[in-house]
């Protein structure tokens, strides 16, 4: 009975996989033929693997499967009876050390819910292989280090699907005279399987050229809907600015003669970089001033330039195996960041990325899932596409550009991509480029790889010398750690005159560093952590004079928009800890900040706004939803009465007559939204109208959804009419209806948790879509509010949407799960709700890997 039990658990319990146990391939593909016999009911695929033994071995071949039932086995041209199946994975004998192996599969894509493999998206065919998705579609060993030269044909109805498209070089097509035809893709460049891609549908091309710096001519298309095809023009051109900041700030020049993308409306993640054929959640491609809001635009900029960008760092040079995954998504972040950058506001593109990553990723370090940058195990894989790997990878190399300087970081990202270049990498590759490069040692930077949690700085000024004490908080399965290093930017401003004697760079090596400071000149206001040069915390002894001095001298921006963050921060502890704070020192800064007219409205919209709910609740050591959400609104309606008359002010002067997309018209539309906010908080009695005039007169989704979200929150009588009419206005289009979705469940009104429950059995709402899921369930548990109520009904909601979702799409309910998993954080009684559901959850018959892997973790 004993052992019997022991048998049964060890089949209920996932496996866990571990970096240390990785070994090289036992059999390489050098060269895959795939045949697709495609439809959305049954597709058969037909797959030629030419195999070579890696190495001295008597292993068979294993491929890997999932789902899979093999019709017919071939091994050199033979029917071979003698292979198994064990864990979906096909083992087949081989006796020499080439072999010829063919299968042959069918596949059902519109019954695919989890959208991995090959599946149907509207009328399309489309797939998504990374990270172990195309073992769904063929038998394969489905791992990043097998690299393999493809040659793809597909057959189709031609009525359904008359554009078959495929990685590499369109090398053939053809009409079968049937109603059917085909076409044959070859992609010239090794790739692992989880670049592989192709789509069959009835799309439209916005079609241009590039012309790259070897005076190569590439054809690009974006490829959509029909209809889609006048929103397409925006991610066109940053595509094409990709291209050429590519090859400006990295050499890096686009290697084939086809660049093809395509926007599906059902997709797991934002986007994905499959080579030259890249496969987008319509969210980040399509985009017109009525439907999409400035944020919306740059995210598009920003996904499609990430993904352009993975050509180099993640296909030509790509991932060993799943646990360097952070080597091409960090590398990717920094370069997209960067690249944002360069197009606008950089000082407002800092602060946007910190404030993601302190949304996202500071929580999940602090937290029961905390994980290095490079992680030691994990269950399931698709669990790890997390804010760690991906943003705090990304400052990760945004240290060592700061480490080495621009120039030799230039040098070490060019001696990466020659020495690694058309093979599968490693973390530790990256970082010796770098070192060979630059001569310096990264011994102990190295650290950053492997230690998981945000290390905490804590300065103080005593006499004649800085202090700082560095120290790495404790995370699951990782006590005692050793210091990193750490560049921090600092500078020591003299009150008196409100200059500093220079931007100084100090390497942080020890878990104490005193620094000198200069002698004779009073006590020196520090600007720390300037630029956010590295993803710290830091606690200082500055007073609010001190913050309120840098937020209106620093001559950096981003220590300028921190030092009135702190400000803010400081007062809504107080007020949440004691019932009560000072609003005075806020207000002026705020006030001078408002009125100083040499300043960027874009910059200025940023630094008037008060820390999200959850910041502050991080900042605590028991979160207090309730108090948080009072002393949150008591500061806003302060800042809104006291100083209505520079948001009035501010509001007309940022008026436009028409919509412009432009640097400069973005940041007006972003202060003048700001202070429509201030306007309402301060319930001055004409916020209802003034918040519908600008919805209904709109001409522009941004302003049109700022006008929105203010009513939501609010209970002016305009409040139904503008909920109906915006979703009366755009009831045909998905992307905008999630908004509409979002903009409620994310409402602080009273009835919310009626809302969501009501909004859970809408008609528009489907669990078989994941942005329509996310605008849910992901914006409603990051509502402070009302997700964590009292009485745990946002629990119990949210717990009820991830176990209807698990069977459907297993992928997209584990990445909701997290904000359950953060109970630790708040009151017993919360505490005790929370995990009620997610043991709940862990008890559900049948429960995927992915959804086990995030509750049985949260629990721990
Ligand atoms: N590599 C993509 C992210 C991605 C990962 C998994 C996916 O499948 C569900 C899709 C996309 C990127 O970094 O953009
Ligand atoms: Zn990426």
């Amino acid at each position: 009975m004993g052992i019997m039990l022991t048998v049964q658990n060890a089949a209920a319990t996932p496996a866990i996989i571990r970096r240390e146990d990785y070994t090289a391939p036992d059999w390489l593909v050098p060269q895959i033929d795939l045949e697709f016999d495609l439809a959305a009911a049954a597709t058969q695929v037909r797959a030629q693997l030419r195999l070579v033994r890696n190495g001295a071995h008597d292993r068979p071949v294993r491929l890997d499967g999932d789902g899979l039932t093999p019709l017919s086995v071939l091994r050199d041209g033979a029917v071979a009876s003698d292979w198994t199946l064990v864990d979906g994975a096909l083992i087949i004998p081989v006796m020499g050390d080439v072999a010829l192996i063919e299968t042959v599969v069918t596949l059902a894509p519109d019954q695919n819910t989890q959208l991995m493999g090959l599946y149907a998206s509207g009328g399309l065919l489309c797939t998504q292989c990374e990270a172990e998705g195309f073992r769904r579609i063929t038998f394969f060993p489905d791992r990043p280090d097998v690299l393999s030269r493809y040659r793809v044909r597909m057959t189709a109805d031609k009525a359904h699907y008359p554009v078959l498209l495929g990685n590499g070089d369109c090398t053939g097509s053809g009409d079968l005279g049937d109603g059917r035809h085909w076409a044959e893709w070859t992609d010239p460049f090794p790739k692992p399987s989880y670049l592989f891609a192709l789509v069959a549908g009835q799309l439209a091309a916005n079609r241009d050229q590039f012309v790259t710096m070897s005076g190569k001519t590439v054809d690009l298309a974006i490829w959509v809907a029909e209809a889609d095809l006048p929103k397409t023009q925006h991610a066109m051109d940053a595509l094409k600015a990709s291209m050429a900041w590519d090859e400006r700030v990295y050499g890096r020049e686009y290697d084939l003669g086809q660049f093809n993308i395509v926007a599906v409306a059902d997709f797991n993640f934002g986007a994905m970089e499959n080579k030259s054929l890249n496969i987008f959640n319509s969210r980040y491609i399509l985009a017109d001033p009525e439907t999409a809001t400035d944020l919306d635009y740059d995210a598009v900029a920003g996904v499609v330039a990430h993904e352009y960008f993975h050509n180099w760092s993640g296909n030509r040079v790509t991932c060993r195996d799943w646990f360097q995954l952070s080597l091409k998504e960090g590398f990717t972040v920094f370069r997209d960041q960067c690249f944002s950058a360069d197009q606008g506001s950089a000082a407002v593109k800092r602060i946007e990325d910190v404030r993601i990553l302190r949304a996202a990723q500071f929580p999940e370090d602090a937290g029961p899932l905390a994980h290095p940058i490079r992680p030691d195990s994990y269950i399931e894989i698709s669990n790890f596409y997390t804010a760690t790997i991906y943003n705090k990878g990304a400052e990760i190399i945004r240290m060592l550009n700061t480490l080495l300087g621009p120039e030799m970081f230039r040098k070490g990202t060019d001696l990466y991509f020659d020495r690694h270049d058309g093979t599968a990498a490693t973390c530790e590759d990256f970082v010796r480029a770098m070192e060979d490069a630059s001569g310096q040692d990264l011994a102990q930077f190295r650290l950053w790889y492997a230690t998981a949690g945000t290390p905490r700085l804590t300065v103080r000024i005593a006499d004649d010398r800085l202090i700082i004490d560095q120290r790495v908080p404790d995370t699951p399965g990782q006590t005692g750690k050793p210091p990193l290093m750490i560049p921090l930017r600092l500078a020591l401003f003299d009150p008196a005159t409100g200059t500093h004697g220079g931007d100084r760079l100090e390497v942080l090596t020890k878990a104490r560093t005193e620094i000198a400071l200069p002698a004779g000149s009073g006590r020196p206001v520090l600007s720390i952590n300037r630029g956010f040069a590295a993803p710290i915390t830091v606690e200082t002894d500055r007073t609010s004079a001190d913050l309120a001095f840098l937020s209106a001298h620093d001559d950096d921006p981003f220590g300028r928009y921190e030092a009135m963050q702190q400000l803010m921060l400081d007062t809504l502890v107080t007020a949440v800890q004691t019932g009560s704070a000072d609003h005075d020192p806020v207000i002026a800064a705020v006030r001078t900040t408002l009125t100083n007219t040499a300043l960027d409205p874009a910059f200025v919209g940023e630094a008037v706004l008060l820390p999200s709910e959850a910041f502050i609740g991080d900042q605590l050591e028991v979160v207090d939803p309730d108090a948080i959400h009072a002393a949150r609104e008591a500061l806003r309606c302060a800042l809104g009465t006291t100083l209505s008359d520079h948001w009035d002010a501010a509001y007309r002067r940022h008026a436009a007559d028409h919509f412009v997309y432009s640097p400069e018209a973005k940041g007006a539309r972003r202060l003048r939204n700001v202070a429509l906010g201030y306007l309402a908080a301060a319930r001055a009695d004409d916020a209802g109208p003034l918040a519908f005039a600008q919805f209904s007169a709109a001409d522009n989704m941004t302003d049109r959804l700022a006008a929105l979200g203010t009513l939501a929150n609010g209970d002016a009588p305009e409040r139904s009419l503008a909920l109906h009419s915006f979703y009366d206005r755009f009831r045909d289009n998905a992307l905008v209806i999630d908004k509409w979705f979002a903009t409620q469940v994310m409402s602080t009104r009273a009835d919310t948790l009626a809302v969501v429950e009501a909004l859970r059995t809408h008609p528009d709402f489907t669990l078989h879509n994941p942005n329509r899921v996310r605008a849910l369930a992901g914006a409603f548990s990051m509502n402070q509010l009302h997700f964590h109520a009292a009485d745990g009904a946002g629990y119990r909601l949210l717990a009820d949407l991830l176990l209807a979702l698990d069977p459907i799409n297993p992928q997209t309910a584990a990445k909701l799960l997290p904000p359950l998993g953060r109970w630790r954080r708040f009151d017993p009684a919360r505490q005790a709700l929370m995990r009620a559901q997610l043991e709940r959850i862990l008890a559900a018959p049948g429960l995927s890997k992915d959804l086990f892997e995030q509750a049985s973790k949260s629990l721990a």
